[in-house]
């Protein structure tokens, strides 16, 4: 129908009303503006933060018209939207891409150097959003990007942590310190608060059955506290689409307990609202580990209920009967962390919609898609009985009331088959019993998904594989995952995009739109004046790392060697040992040659950068013996110009950027069937970096698409671990005699040639006992497989051939494709254009 202007003439607003001028002028006016009004700062003592900030007010403007007029867009369609709930969204900085999406990046370059400022140093300036531990947040982040790029009606909900990841410091002894990250000190321009969106959510307190012939309960008293709304724009790539992600702060209902204060009890006073704050002020720092904290719990619960009652708000808004909720909503459970979004949604239906058991079940079901990211059983969330009946009491007698139906399904396919109802029960046994999150979140949801082919089929086969042979197979399916071009080439690496775009006579937003396209540099890989560009601008990247290192950590690094990076969260099954290990036999190799011998060595400097979760002591074991073998190798005049190794800490997207860009080869490892995708390996190759990988995850949809010829596999399969764990628990082999090779590098270690001996026990025993990580079975075809890379980077033309074809070929792995996938074949959702 028609709409009435709401108030006041209609063209005296719209006459005030327009987009944000975008030639220069206008930018360095709006960017003098916002110094003047916004900051209340003067000309004269404006620093870089200063400049920063006014630019980044002053291109937040542009991207508030576009995000209000994709808002209006949405409520007046009303078209069905998806939502994707995720704990962590590892951002990164904002004003650089705000910039490339919106196509300004040029103008506000000339702009603010008018002005006397130079843009790389304001960008320098703005802190990451750094709300996520690693691959996961940084999946999301990219999904993101890709929604709006491809104006879809996606919208991501968080929580607002005040502190993001710890700051990362390496002692002088090696060993890892953490410092809080207080990424919100000096404002953050790019969110906006929501003071007027917020939501009451309980916690503990009494369920009551009403036992009244429905399943309705009531939940009462407890604690209550505030979740107040924080937005932040998400622009898509040439295109006014701009969408939200809502993030969550907690606050106390009330300021503080007045009774309390005004008999003296001040701490008391305040306890509550101190308890009320805490939800949201850190994120946990482990991935793949649980850990059973009733705070991570509340998070969890926080978020769930905040976001399905902001959902719920939005559909109410529409004005269509309950049962249609599916039609409108999908929501996406990014890993299990978001699970109790099934239940909350069940209660709501049940005891404040006062549906009916099997209409809920019904709503529920259609509404949620679960993707899991990990097979690795340490990693699958469990959570005690005890711990949620206390904090969520209602929860937990739903919970207990699906199994009980669940169950009871389960048993008329397969009458009289116990074991199976044990393996599948919501419930597991034990003292105490715990909650199977992965399970919950299986049956409650329409569609599950792995993220990349070998791990969806894992996901299949192993832990959900009672669940494929219950509800049919047509339930699980693969998305692998995917990286967002425009942070990950156009933004990290702008001289080789800009090569692309000349090369292919296109414009960089049709390309970074169509990553398929980037196929026909291939013939160019046989034109020698392309190549020559193509190492040039590698080239160029490795001496941009290198100040970036020298200017940070007062370090030379030598630019003529290959750059071999293996970034990534620290963790066993990761393998940075396997290769600190083989950087040491590298080391001892290069020892024992003849002058001679070494001419016909090539350079290599090896970067290592990650965090370990600050509990994970073997992980943390394993910087220390990556820094101290550092310090012995960088210092020896015997191989120093041959071998040079660097720890860089505190890994961010930053400095990801920075890094991904230069490598030359980048190192993929895990034991086969355990990292689930990666995606870090994408954005290497789309880089022009080679990959040095096991058969696992996205490295082998990589591989086939890159051609076998193009990357570096070595190591055991899938299909054989299983069997080598067996061999190592009942027929140990000693390590002497099954890998000499790798006993003479643990040896020096143990005899102390990078120090402290001692310390190092513990990490080398993993190793000597049971190697859980297949590090033994592993080590000869890793060595194997590094030599065959210096044998390929020998013929530096092949090598750079190499290169462009690997980039050529990287098109499925744009998140744009993976989105798309998601939208189409999990929650049919359609792109909305906004004029
Ligand atoms: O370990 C996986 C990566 O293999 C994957 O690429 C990434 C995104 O899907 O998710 C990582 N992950 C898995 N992070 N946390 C978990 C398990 O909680």
């Amino acid at each position: 129908g028609k709409e009435k202007w709401p108030r006041g003439e209609e063209t005296v607003w719209k006459g005030a009303m327009r987009d944000v001028d975008t030639d220069v002028s206008s930018i360095t006016k709006s960017f003098v503006n916002h110094v003047q009004t916004s900051l209340a700062r003067q000309p004269y003592n404006l620093d870089n933060l200063g400049a920063y900030q006014a630019s980044a007010l002053s291109v937040r403007d542009n991207l508030l018209v576009n995000w209000n007029e994709t808002s209006l867009q949405y409520t007046r369609k009303a078209p069905k939207r998806a939502y994707y709930l995720s704990l962590e969204f590892l951002m990164g900085r904002t004003l650089d891409n705000a910039l490339l999406n919106l196509g300004l990046k040029d103008k506000y370059a000339e702009g603010v150097e008018k002005l006397g400022f130079s843009m790389e140093d304001i960008l320098d300036q703005e802190r990451d959003a750094a709300l996520g531990n690693g691959g996961l947040g940084r999946l999301a982040a990219c999904y993101l990007d890709s929604s709006a790029s491809a104006e879809l009606p996606v919208w991501g909900y968080g929580l607002r942590y005040k502190y993001g990841i710890f700051q990362q410091l390496i002692s002088p002894e090696g060993d890892q310190l953490e410092a809080p990250d207080p990424w919100l000190d000096n404002q953050n321009p790019w969110e906006l608060p929501r003071l007027d969106v917020a939501y009451e959510v309980r916690f503990y307190g009494q369920a009551e059955r009403l036992h009244d012939g429905t399943p309705r309960a009531q939940w009462t008293g407890g604690q209550e506290v505030l979740a107040v709304a924080y937005d932040v724009m998400i622009p898509g790539c040439y295109t006014k689409t701009t969408n939200n992600l809502r993030l969550w702060e907690s606050k106390p209902k009330r300021g503080f307990d007045l009774n309390s204060f005004n008999a003296g009890n001040y701490e008391g006073a305040v306890e509550s609202s101190n308890s009320a704050a805490a939800i949201t002020s850190v994120l946990y720092p482990n991935d793949h580990t649980t850990f059973g904290k009733e705070l991570r719990l509340k998070q969890q619960y926080f978020w769930t209920a905040a976001s399905l009652a902001d959902i719920l708000r939005r559909f109410k808004n529409i004005g269509k009967p309950i049962t249609q909720f599916p039609d409108y909503v999908a929501i996406q459970l990014n890993d299990t962390h978001p699970t109790l979004a099934i239940v909350e949604l069940m209660r709501i239906l049940l005891d404040e919609e006062d549906q009916p058991w099997a209409a809920a079940w019904q709503i529920v079901t259609n509404t949620f898609f679960y993707t899991n990211h990990t097979v690795l059983p340490e990693a699958l969330e469990k959570w005690p009985v005890p711990l949620l009946e206390h904090l969520l009491p209602r929860h937990m007698q739903i919970i207990y009331d699906i199994n009980m139906l669940f169950l009871q399904s389960v048993e008329k396919k397969f009458p009289g088959d116990r074991d199976r109802l044990g393996r599948m029960s919501l419930i597991e046994e034990g003292f105490p019993k715990q909650v199977r999150m992965a399970f919950l979140a299986c049956i409650g949801s329409r569609k599950v998904n792995g993220v990349a082919e070998l791990h969806s089929d894992l996901v299949k086969t192993t832990i959900l594989k009672d669940f494929v042979e219950f509800e049919g197979i047509s339930k699980f399916g693969n998305v692998t995952n995917g990286i967002t071009p425009r942070r990950w080439l156009d933004q990290c690496n702008p001289e080789l995009s800009a090569l692309i775009s000349r090369t292919l006579k296109v414009d960089k937003a049709v390309w970074l739109k169509d990553l398929s396209m980037l196929e026909k540099l291939l013939p160019r890989a046989e034109d020698k004046k392309f190549r020559d560009e193509w190492a040039a601008i590698k080239q160029r990247n490795k001496e941009r790392l290198a100040h970036h290192v020298q200017v940070t950590l007062g370090l030379t690094i030598n630019t003529n060697a290959m750059f071999d990076v293996q970034i990534k969260r620290l963790h066993e099954y990761k393998r940075q040992t396997l290769n600190i290990l083989g950087v040491i036999h590298r080391y001892l190799t290069l020892k024992s040659m003849s002058a001679e011998e070494k001419k016909k060595v090539n350079p290599r400097v090896v970067f290592f950068a990650g965090k370990a979760a600050p509990a994970y002591y073997i992980a943390k074991l394993t910087i220390r013996l990556i820094v101290n073998v550092a310090k012995v190798i960088n210092a020896d005049p015997d191989t120093k110009d041959l071998l040079s190794l660097y720890f860089l800490p505190d890994y961010s997207v930053s400095l990801a950027e920075v890094l991904i860009p230069a490598s030359d080869i980048s190192q993929h490892i895990s034991t086969a069937g355990t990292e689930a995708s990666g995606t870090s390996n994408m954005k290497f190759c789309l880089n022009g970096g080679l990959l040095l990988g096991t058969v696992d995850g996205a490295n082998i949809e990589i591989a086939e698409e890159v051609g076998e010829s193009n990357v570096f596999f070595f190591g055991h399969l899938t299909p054989a671990v299983e069997d080598l764990r067996y061999q190592h628990t009942y027929h140990p082999v000693p390590i002497e005699e099954k890998c000499p090779a790798l006993a003479h590098v643990l040896n020096q270690v143990s005899a102390g040639l990078f120090g402290d001996a001692h310390v190092y026990e513990p990490l080398l025993n993993t190793i000597r006992q049971g190697d859980h990580y297949l590090l033994s079975d592993d080590f000869d075809s890793y060595i194997a497989a590094l030599a065959m890379v210096d044998e390929a980077y020998l013929d530096r033309t092949e090598w750079v051939k190499k290169s462009i074809r690997t980039s050529a070929k990287m098109g499925k792995f744009s998140s744009d494709r993976a989105i798309m996938e998601y939208a189409e074949s999990y929650w049919n959702v359609e792109p909305q254009h906004v004029a």
